[in-house]
């Protein structure tokens, strides 16, 4: 009753208190699967991002096969409301917000948006596994967008933790979770008090599992924060000083850890247990295991994944609230800055629970993975008709599977999910590639800057920024001094040439450290199709918490911007800065600007040649016979071969037909040896 009471009291502070969280890195590494690196090595490249996910493939050697014959399969669904207040500055504008994102046990089926002013929308998926939506909209008065998100999830009781794992030493952890060792200004592990409370949990135990416990327990018992620190802050520091919401314990959870050798991340997510805008907890490294999760604020260790949806797995460098005062929460914003007084809200609900072999709930949740992936790549850019016939397919079996689950038909479910796939299979638009790509170790190169009092300087960062976020130069408001009073100033790209394009996204890194909130001292983005009128890409951007009570904060943050309305255009871009008359900070730091994006298709080839296109990148489904190619090159003495999910080979292939109806259903992987080259490509088998 306790913890519940807790847990509501925190739930209720999130909203309010979310200023800075640490943002980790990229789950889907491969050895965010403890000792399934072996299944990700034989994964062509580009398929590792959807494949490496947590239990969608099941691997007996590690967990023991259900021998009751049935484990849970969660309906989830997620809604949010998004009030824009007021009127945009021009005709169409972009609003952003975060959705459930596929994340190991959980894996989105489809999402569900609504508002009469909107255009349509488009996935931003620059940081895998974290999307962003971004929803062109038409202006209006106070336009509300309703959304919701479908989500399946694989029960997890954690039933396979072992009791007994030294704290590692470095060297014993894979490269892809270092990231979450790191100081950050929200993980302060090198701070004083963090490494007092870090030592004394840890006191003699060399058993990671019994730290894990002990640091759950501990910041179960982080008091709420004190008034007189208010604004208060989140980060861990903070929250071990003066208490803490669960933002703060979080932070305080994964700095603990952190400082004790265990990689460790905050997730951002929707509880289902109990309505909130936003909850956050963490989840741990477990060498040989996996990443495991904790609700640190509730003291429960580890937390089932079916009460909590994610929406964003923390980065490093990802980690400061550019949209003042949510926090990351303020990740969701608008392209106009009329749109200051926006509300969110988003809440979680069970709908069903379904009860199936191991292997049947592995094979929908990877099945649904799969689907998803090209749903989120494919929604809202430009596509030839075909290609367009092909999606809207695609989208009508995933809607009628969405259907069947609904109804608890998971066979049902299954069939019309394997169709879509098919279907997008079809869609094939040219692959994602850099566009546009500016690390500013040249100069300046067509960049140029002006205003009415211009303090933009490319050059090394003495002041501000430790360093440029790449090499050694990025762009600066003064590299060696905090801006100037009553600045008015831009940066303003080349000519970028966005015709020809299916879809296109701005990504920069920026080090932001302005007095807070964007009626002070904001930097935006501008953009222009004609070189003379710039209108607004993103609202003003505050970054730093610049309460003096708080230590001062600030890091290098991505951020990613959709271009949809500007293809076929050549544009610039602008990064504006304006201060006004008094109170100044170190700035605002700009690096590595990119647009990526996919051309357009010609629309020439009626029918592509999807075998070519396709292989080693998409995965195929196969009933029954699994047909290799009987060309010269491949002989029937080479190593062709079928593997299973954990890289076991099941069956040695020959060209033509192969029998594969005895084996079961599920995610498979063909190894092809031609000449000198090995192939491996993902089949889906069904029966
Ligand atoms: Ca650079
Ligand atoms: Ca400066
Ligand atoms: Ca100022």
């Amino acid at each position: 009753m306790k913890i519940k009471s807790i847990l509501l009291t925190a739930l209720a502070f999130c909203a309010i208190h979310a200023r800075s969280v640490e943002m980790a890195g990229n789950p889907w590494v491969p050895s965010a699967w403890g000792t399934r690196p072996r299944l990700v090595g034989l994964l062509p490249e580009g398929d590792a991002i959807r494949t490496a996910r947590g239990p969608a493939v099941s691997c007996q050697e590690e967990k023991p096969a259900s021998v009751d014959g049935g484990i849970s399969l969660y309906l989830r669904k997620v809604t949010g409301t998004i009030q824009l207040a007021g009127r945009a500055s021009s005709d169409t504008y972009q609003t952003y917000f975060h959705v459930p994102i596929p994340f190991h046990e959980q894996a989105p089926i489809l999402l569900q948006v609504t508002c009469p002013q909107l255009i349509d929308y488009r996935f931003l998926t620059e940081d895998p596994p974290n999307l962003m939506v971004a929803a062109r909209m038409a202006n209006a008065d106070n336009a509300v967008l309703d959304w919701t998100a479908w989500v399946l999830v694989k029960e997890n009781t954690y039933a396979d933790l072992p009791s007994y794992v030294p704290i590692p030493t470095p060297d014993q952890l894979p490269d892809s979770v270092k990231p979450w060792l790191e100081e950050t200004d929200c993980c302060q592990i090198t701070a004083p008090i963090v490494q007092f409370k870090a030592d004394s949990v840890r006191d003699t135990t060399t058993n990671l599992m019994k730290l894990a416990e002990d640091v759950s327990r501990f910041c179960a018992t982080l008091p709420a924060e004190t008034a007189s620190h208010d604004p208060g802050a989140c980060d861990a520091a903070y929250a071990l000083q003066w208490g803490a919401a669960c933002t703060g314990c979080a932070n305080a959870a994964a700095a603990l850890l952190r400082a004790n050798g265990i990689p460790a991340r905050v997730l951002l997510n929707v509880p289902v247990v109990a309505p909130s805008f936003m909850h956050y907890i963490i989840d741990y490294y477990v060498p040989g295991y996996g990443w495991v999760r904790m609700e640190s604020i509730g003291g429960i260790n580890p937390m089932p994944p079916q009460d909590h949806l994610v929406v964003r797995a923390c980065n490093p460098g990802d980690e400061f609230p550019l949209w003042q005062p949510y926090g990351v929460e303020g990740d969701w914003h608008s392209s106009d800055s009329a749109f200051g007084g926006w509300f969110f809200g988003h809440e979680a609900f069970a709908v069903l629970t379904l009860s199936d072999s191991s292997e049947q709930v592995d094979y929908a949740i990877a099945l649904t993975d799969w689907v998803f992936g090209y749903y989120s790549a494919y929604s809202g850019i430009r596509l030839t008709p075909a290609e367009s016939a092909a999606f809207a397919s695609g989208l009508g079996h995933q809607t009628d599977a969405l259907a069947r689950i609904q109804a608890s038909d998971l066979p049902g479910y299954i069939i019309d999910m394997e169709e879509a796939l098919i279907d997008y299979q079809n869609v094939n638009p040219a692959p994602v590639e850099t566009l546009f790509s500016e690390d500013f170790e040249n100069g300046p190169v067509g960049w140029t800057h002006g205003g009415s009092q211009d303090e933009w300087e490319l050059g090394t960062p003495t002041f501000g920024p430790a360093s440029a976020h790449s090499g050694q130069n990025c762009w600066g408001t003064n590299l060696d001094g905090p801006y100037a009073n009553n600045d008015d100033c831009w940066l303003q790209s080349p000519r970028i040439d966005l015709s020809r394009l299916a879809s296109a996204n701005l990504s920069f890194w920026i080090w932001n450290s302005v007095q807070d909130l964007y009626a002070y001292d904001p930097v935006w983005v501008e953009i222009s199709s004609d070189g003379t009128t710039f209108r607004q890409l993103t609202n003003g951007m505050g970054g730093v918490n610049d309460d003096p009570v708080i230590p001062s904060t600030g890091g290098w943050h991505h951020l990613v911007l959709d271009l949809v309305q500007y293809l076929g255009d050549t544009v610039r871009l602008r990064f504006r800065f304006w201060s006004d008359g008094s109170v100044v900070f170190a700035g605002s730091y700009i690096d590595d600007v990119r647009i990526s994006g996919r051309r357009a298709s010609t629309g020439i080839a009626e029918t592509p040649n999807v075998e070519a296109r396709t292989a080693n990148r998409l995965p195929t489904v196969v009933r029954g016979v699994l047909r290799l190619p009987a060309s010269a090159s491949i002989k029937p003495q080479a190593t062709s071969c079928l593997l299973d999910a954990c890289g076991r080979k099941v069956l040695d292939l020959l060209p033509g037909p192969n029998d594969v109806w005895t084996l079961a259903p599920g995610v498979y992987f063909v190894r092809e040896a031609q000449a000198q080259a090995k192939t491996v490509r993902k089949i889906i088998l069904t029966k």
